[in-house]
């Protein structure tokens, strides 16, 4: 395509290359991520902010006929062709452009393809249109991570996806080529190797990850520019690192939003909502929001309140307020077409609708009937969206949860050629559609951040690559079935590798009705996903806690009680998460890469590098096979120590999820409370788990943004062998613990705690 490479010119950092019928660049972001480019730079990135660039010493040379960039750590070839190859300084390969022949496993011709078809079947219709392709040639010992949020299993290895962002209502199953959220960036771990490749392109795209050919992977796209960040590192956790510095970091949640929130579609009247909020004080389950689905609206009008249900939404948002509810509200993208209603009036009176090529407003079906769509490329009417929010906080709104922003339609997708703006560029639909989630949960964050002041709350349901500067997210409409509970584990595991560190699913499921034994076995699972949410659809049978009886109500108030009381440990990872990059989720494989046993590991997790939890994914299953990695770990309800490295059989009754401590951790926890907040806390609670390790806790007000002026408190505590140090390395915050209480080998000591470096040996 690009020809015989002629001669290159070096720029700083950036280094640009004329072939014979075409030109690229590589551009040295840092020694360790490489920008390979070509195409329209009048294109801007619409996950990256800010220039990343930093200062690093790279020369070029000829070697054997191509041209080789070097950096500290990374050598990088190009040849004919704009052939792109990566090495690390010592001359080992780590990803190579496959120079053979393509080919298809499958061969099937058109006439059999459309018989198929005749009988109903989705036919696999992608053979090549791509506007470009840039193919990897495989060693055969590559696992594949990340992708955002796909179906099916945690290594990606011989499937293929699509970024194209979809409402999709049918079972999200192993083959579903996209969901809801395109974030198209992945991680390739081989023996002793891994990288990550981000490919900065928001046209609809192609990732095949050897499902073609066991000789190459691909990705590609049907538009756009060749336009991709080579992240190398020297473990797993440095190229997520890598992407998250490039795409950002996720910034420190309100405190209580780590609480458990109830959601149903819909609580349709103040005397449900009220009603709803004392039995969940009742039945003591611990509880800091409730959702309003769209019956909150009148006749589904964003940013009006059906006045006929909900007499006085300020007065009974702040009631609630005062027994520790936050109420969050659902807001859809589409606005009903009607004169009179002052969003539509204004959107139109300033042409912030999406319209036709031919220039006339485009119109669709959703649930207000008929609607435009703001165009929230354009600044202004980002903007005018951040703006709207203020009618949310004015009544006491804590959160925004964003929906059908795929966009979504009854009638499918939209054109590809509908106009849509990009700053102030003209563009399309086809470009802008992967990013229109994106857009109006940044317009939510922003309102968000400006009428109400503390850290924005957002769940988005749509987005794309860097999404995590805005928003959490949600994935969308699962079923109540076991397959979904068992995909809920990889699926959170991959999104938090691409970014997205605050997720999580409905808990119990969303379509169709779920089982006293699955609501069991969901919230054990969900009560340690970042995002704990329990929502379900108006059409299936209720699964509020106390919907099956007093045993499953039991069980469940058991796991929301164990989340409230980690709650603290949570907010340590969020609070380091910032400045790491790193997420509170994580498969096995992020932190035990070598180790063969985690590669495909769907059925467990991570919380941080201490808790190890492996639910039960199964229907009818009361023991689990359990894999430990080397090391040595406890288990949480007995305290008894294993040593790691092999798999066992783990009891399960009906009421245990298992759940490990790695050997060494230091758990921060709070005495139990209806919500966060309710208690003042003036000890510093400490499970400790024997072993050496170090811990940092912070301690800050949880909701402002005043951290990032130095208003917090930092502790650092040292564990080893029986001594344990803690010790304030940062004081900016002026309240403090008064106690320091220390629970180790199922024995408890309290001391009080001045500040200072106190230092005792646990016995
Ligand atoms: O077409 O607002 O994924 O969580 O309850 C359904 C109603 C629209 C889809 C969301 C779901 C929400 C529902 N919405």
């Amino acid at each position: 395509m690009f020809g015989n490479l002629l001669s290159y010119e070096k720029d700083g950092q950036v280094i640009h290359f004329q072939f014979a019928k075409g030109s690229g660049q590589i551009e040295v972001i840092t020694n360790t991520i490489i920008r390979v480019f070509s195409g329209d730079e009048t294109i801007h990135s619409q996950a990256i902010e800010g220039d990343k660039r930093q200062e690093a010493v790279c020369s070029v040379s000829h070697v054997n006929g191509s041209l080789v960039v070097r950096t500290k750590s990374l050598a990088v070839y190009i040849s004919d062709d704009f052939k792109v190859d990566f090495y690390d300084n010592q001359n080992h390969s780590l990803c190579l452009d496959y120079r053979g022949v393509r080919h298809q496993r499958t061969v099937v011709n058109t006439e059999e393809l459309a018989l198929m078809e005749k009988e109903g079947h989705a036919v696999n219709s992608n053979v090549g249109i791509h506007k470009f392709e840039v193919v990897k040639a495989m060693d055969g010992d590559e696992s594949f991570y990340g992708l955002g949020d796909k179906t099916g299993f945690l290594n990606k290895r011989h499937y293929a996806y699509e970024m194209w962002n979809t409402d999709n209502p049918s079972p999200h199953v192993d083959w579903v080529k996209a969901l809801y959220k395109s974030i198209p960036f992945f991680i390739t771990l081989k023996k002793n190797y891994v990288y990550g490749i981000f490919f900065d392109n928001t046209y609809k795209s192609y990732f095949d990850m050897g499902k073609e050919s066991e000789d190459y992977f691909y990705f590609a796209s049907d538009n756009g520019n060749l336009n991709y960040y080579f992240i190398a590192g020297d473990t797993m956790t440095d190229v997520v690192s890598g992407y998250t510095y490039l795409t950002g970091h996720m910034p420190v949640p309100q405190e209580w939003t780590l609480g458990y929130h109830q959601s149903r579609w819909s609580y349709k009247s103040e005397t449900e909502v009220r009603a709803l909020a004392q039995k969940i004080r009742d039945e003591h389950i611990p509880c800091d929001a409730i959702h309003m689905d769209i019956d909150y609206m009148d006749s589904f009008k964003v940013f009006t309140w059906d006045k006929s249900h909900f007499n006085k939404p300020q007065n009974m948002l702040s009631d609630l307020g005062k027994e520790g509810f936050k109420v969050v509200t659902i807001i859809d993208p589409g606005v009903k077409v009607e004169k009179g209603y002052s969003v539509y009036d204004e959107g139109l009176e300033n042409g912030y609708f999406i319209t036709t090529p031919e220039g006339n407003i485009y119109t669709n079906t959703v649930w207000p009937g008929e609607v435009v769509y703001p165009d929230f490329g354009k600044s202004e009417v980002l903007t005018w969206w951040s703006d709207k929010q203020k009618f949310l906080t004015d009544l006491g709104v804590r959160g925004v949860w964003d929906d059908m922003n795929e966009p979504s339609s009854f009638n499918g997708d939209l054109p590809q050629n509908l106009i849509f703006t990009d700053g102030n560029q003209k563009t399309d639909h086809a470009r802008m559609h992967n990013v229109y989630g994106q857009l109006m949960s940044k317009a939510t964050y922003e309102g968000l951040k400006k009428y109400d002041g503390r850290r924005p709350f957002v769940i988005t349901r749509a987005c794309f690559a860097g999404a995590q500067k805005y928003t959490t997210a949600w994935t969308g409409d699962n079923h109540s079935i076991w397959a979904h509970l068992q995909m809920a584990i990889p699926q959170l595991c991959n999104l938090s590798l691409s970014g997205m560190s605050f997720v999580g699913t409905d808990v119990g499921g969303f379509v169709c009705d779920t089982t006293p034994e699955l609501l069991i076995r969901w919230v054990q699972f969900g009560c340690f996903s970042p995002l704990f949410r329990n929502h379900s659809a108006m059409d299936c049978i209720r699964q509020e806690p106390w919907s099956f009886g007093e045993e499953v109500l039991g069980i469940y108030r058991k796991y929301v009680q164990l989340r409230y009381k980690l709650i603290p440990y949570y907010y340590d990872l969020f609070f380091s998460g910032e400045k790491t990059g790193l997420p509170v989720m994580r498969p096995l494989v992020l932190q035990y890469s070598q180790d063969e046993n985690v590669k495909n590991l769907n059925d467990e997790f991570l919380v941080g590098e201490s808790l190890l939890i492996a639910p039960i994914v199964e229907q009818g299953a009361v023991r689990k096979l359990v894999y430990l990695p080397k090391g040595t770990w406890y288990d949480y309800w007995t305290r008894d120590s294993i040593e790691g490295g092999c798999a066992f059989v783990r009891e399960a009754p009906i009421d245990t999820c298992p759940v490990y401590v790695k050997a060494g951790s230091i758990l921060p926890t709070w005495p139990m409370q209806d919500y966060v907040g309710q208690k003042k806390i003036d000890t510093l609670e400490l499970d400790v788990y024997l072993g050496n390790g170090i811990y940092h806790h912070f301690q800050d007000d949880g909701e402002s943004f005043s951290y990032r002026d130095g208003v917090y408190n930092e502790y650092l505590c040292t564990l080893a062998n029986r001594k344990l140090t803690v010790e304030c390395i940062h004081n900016g915050y002026f309240l403090y613990y008064e106690w320091l209480c220390i629970h180790f080998e199922g024995k408890t000591v309290t001391i009080p705690f001045n500040q200072e470096k106190i230092e005792i040996t646990l016995s």
